[in-house]
């Protein structure tokens, strides 16, 4: 930054660092998302972890997704945070108050919201990792593969029954972080119509005691809104059809949606390999299909971006975000469309912009206005990100994109602080480093 040379690991010294990442954020039980800043187990990271995980030991890539389905809760909601004892972060597992909810696990503590459902394609990467690694992997994995099946297509089930309200067939979320995009502008809209009551009860946040300036974490108003929501969850007892239908926060996340419609097809592989129920292969391809369709419907007839919908007033959500490209991860739209959305990705409004240190997306446009270089989900680039970008696009046979986008990828973390999150023009590491879900998109990308 500012001038400074960055350093530059080469590939081999990267990935012994990475890996000594996930090594020391390991508390025995879990890997921690970060050492200070998230010390406990996060949904989607930890799916991302165990990729990263099963390139230096399958077993524990293994524990660390038995743990996570270990606090799945009775209706099938893989819950957002998965706490350990350490009380350095808010809110914590007292403020969520999930003990006395019906559907709770017993013996783990638990918030009592989601996380993106990418966790069928981290099995899908393990097991693939686990075949090529030796006999005795495979055959763990596979075994692995088998057991968690049916609680992926738990999972994967409350997301339709709960969460697909309406007719748009966007798959819904009552709270921004369930996006894992907290504060993308994407959420502005909706968060306007959160009114924190006289009710809410005082509280000291605690991450930015864990961030080098304030301002590259959500701001107090935003907090006041994500802690409002969580008490209205607890009034509800975390009951999910009293949420879905009143709580003042509920949009359809088209992001969210694309990554289950391609977790849905990797979870009917997985499931025809292992001999699962046909009735259940069904549900998952008619899930995906219209999930599919859903992503496909939200695109802007102009620029082709997908939306997000406010179930709340029945609006689409117009403002532009890394989100917009959700039909390039999952396909489904029409060629016209997708030939816009690919040269739209590449053009200096995202991707191709000249003064980018990196070229991979960062999360909001350089060119909208709002965009903030160095404010969380509102302009810096995200490695995963990047990485489920890759993967999708290997998926569907565009390997000289992937190949440019992974060495997009490492050019931005090649600096071996594994930052959350990176200022697109300088490469300066914002938010936490030593982050683990950026160390294991890393490894998966040098191995
Ligand atoms: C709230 C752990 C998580 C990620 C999210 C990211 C951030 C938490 C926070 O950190 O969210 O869940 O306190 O800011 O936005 O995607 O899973 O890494």
């Amino acid at each position: 930054a500012g001038g400074r040379r960055r350093v530059r690991y080469p590939e081999p010294a990267l990935a012994a660092r990475a890996a000594r990442v996930l090594r020391d954020n390991d508390t025995g039980a879990v890997i921690t998302a970060a050492p200070r800043l998230y010390p406990h187990m996060w949904s989607w990271d930890a799916a991302f972890i165990s990729i990263g995980l099963a390139r230096l030991d399958v077993q524990r890539a293994i524990a660390e997704l038995d743990t996570l389905f270990a606090a799945q809760w009775r209706n099938g909601m893989v819950p957002h945070i998965v706490f350990t004892e350490n009380d350095a972060y808010f809110p914590g597992p007292d403020r969520w108050g999930t003990d006395e909810a019906l559907d709770g696990p017993r013996h783990v503590r638990t918030s009592g919201i989601c996380q993106p459902p990418v966790h069928a394609i981290a099995v899908r990467r393990v097991l693939d990792i686990a075949r090529r690694s030796g006999p005795d992997d495979r055959i763990d994995a596979e075994r692995f593969a088998r057991r968690i099946w049916p609680k992926l297509y738990a999972w994967h089930r409350w997301l339709v029954e709960y969460r697909t309200p309406g007719s748009s067939g966007l798959v819904a979320i009552v709270h921004g972080w369930e996006s894992g995009m907290d504060n993308s502008p994407r959420w502005d809209v909706p968060y306007d119509g959160v009114h924190p009551g006289a009710a809410l009860p005082p509280y000291v946040r605690k991450d930015l005691r864990n961030v080098g300036d304030p301002g590259e974490r959500p701001t107090d108003r935003e907090y006041d809104r994500y802690l409002w929501l969580i008490e209205e969850m607890r009034r509800a007892g975390y009951d999910q059809r009293k949420i879905v239908a009143n709580s003042s926060f509920l949009v359809g996340d088209v992001f969210i949606t694309a990554l289950f419609a391609m977790s849905c097809d990797v979870l009917i592989e997985l499931g025809e390999e292992f001999g699962q129920d046909t009735d259940e292969l069904h549900d998952l391809a008619d899930w995906a299909a219209k999930a599919r369709d859903a992503v496909a419907a939200s695109c802007h007839s102009v620029s082709g971006m997908a939306r997000d919908r406010d179930l709340r007033t029945n609006r689409w959500l117009d403002t532009q975000t890394i989100a917009g490209f959700s039909p390039l991860l999952c396909g489904g739209a029409p060629d016209d469309v997708q030939l816009r959305l690919l040269s739209l990705l590449d053009s200096d409004r995202w991707s191709g912009h000249p003064d980018l240190l990196a070229p991979v997306p960062p999360s909001v446009s350089p060119m909208r206005p709002g965009f903030n270089p160095r404010q969380y989900w509102r302009g810096p680039q995200w490695p995963v990100i990047v990485w489920l970008f890759t993967w999708a696009f290997e998926r569907r046979g565009w390997h000289e994109r992937a190949r440019h986008l992974r060495d997009g990828g490492i050019r931005l973390t090649e600096d071996g602080s594994f930052g959350e999150y990176f200022q697109p023009f300088t490469g300066e590491p914002l938010g936490s480093t030593e982050q683990s879900w950026t160390a294991a998109v890393v490894l998966d990308w040098l191995c």
